[in-house]
C-alpha cells in the first residue's frame, strides 16, 4: 500500500512550511509518512489524498480511544464543510493542532483557539456547532471505557452540562465551551504523539 516515490513540489513545501511554522525537514518527514498512508491519487493533478480507511491504518489512532473522533475531525473543517479527502496540506494543518504552543513563536494553526476548535469538533458529533448532553456522554464513554456505570456517566454529564451551559438552553456553544475550558490545560489534553 501507499505511494512509493514522489517529492513535494518546491512551492508547496515552502508554502506549507511557512503556514504551519514547521521546518522544511519536518514537512518532508510528514510527507514521507503521508505517502506511506495514502492509497489514492487524483487522476488530473496527481495529488495524493487520504480517505478514512487510510487513517484507520494509523496505529496511534486505532489504539486511541478517541481515534475515530480524531479521524472525523480531520474530515470536518469549519471553512469547507465535510470533506471526503484529506490532502497533504489539510493533513499538516490538522496535525498542527497537536503541536505544543510556542509562546515566543505564536502560530495561526497552533493557537489555543485552534486547539479548542478542534476539540469542540470532536465532541460535536453531528457537526451542528453545539454540543448536547448526549454528545458529551458519548465521548465520555469512549474516554473512560466500560469500567464506569451508566449512572456515573450520567451524573458526570449532568454536572458538566450544568457548569458549562451558562444560558441553560441544553446546548453548549463554542463560546460556552471555551469558557468551560478556561482552566484546562488544553495542550496536555490535546497531546497526540504523531509528530516526531
Ligand atoms: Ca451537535
Ligand atoms: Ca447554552
Amino acid at each position: 500500500m501507499g505511494a512509493s516515490t514522489s517529492s513535494l513540489p518546491a512551492g508547496e513545501l515552502d508554502r506549507i512550511s511557512i503556514e504551519s511554522g514547521l521546518s522544511k525537514q519536518s514537512v518532508l518527514t510528514l510527507y514521507k509518512r503521508f505517502l506511506q498512508l495514502t492509497t489514492h491519487r487524483e487522476k488530473d493533478s496527481g495529488q495524493y489524498f487520504l480517505t478514512k480507511e487510510d487513517f484507520l491504518n494509523i496505529e496511534e489512532l486505532r489504539l486511541n480511544p478517541l481515534g475515530v473522533r480524531i479521524i472525523d475531525a480531520f474530515f470536518a473543517d469549519a471553512e469547507v464543510g465535510e470533506r471526503e479527502k484529506v490532502y497533504f496540506y489539510d493533513f499538516v494543518k490538522v496535525l498542527s493542532h497537536f503541536r505544543p504552543i510556542n509562546k515566543n513563536k505564536p502560530h495561526l494553526w497552533n493557537t489555543r483557539e485552534a486547539k479548542l476548535r478542534f476539540a469542540f469538533t470532536m465532541y460535536d458529533l453531528n457537526k451542528s456547532e453545539t454540543i448536547t448532553k448526549d454528545e458529551f456522554k458519548n465521548i465520555l464513554q469512549m474516554m473512560i471505557g466500560s469500567n464506569v456505570s451508566e449512572d456515573q456517566v450520567n451524573s458526570i454529564a449532568d454536572r458538566t452540562m450544568r457548569e458549562a451551559d451558562k444560558d441553560n438552553d441544553g446546548y453548549i456553544t463554542f463560546q460556552e465551551f471555551c469558557h468551560a475550558m478556561e482552566k484546562t490545560d488544553i495542550e496536555q489534553k490535546m497531546s497526540f504523539h504523531f509528530l516526531a
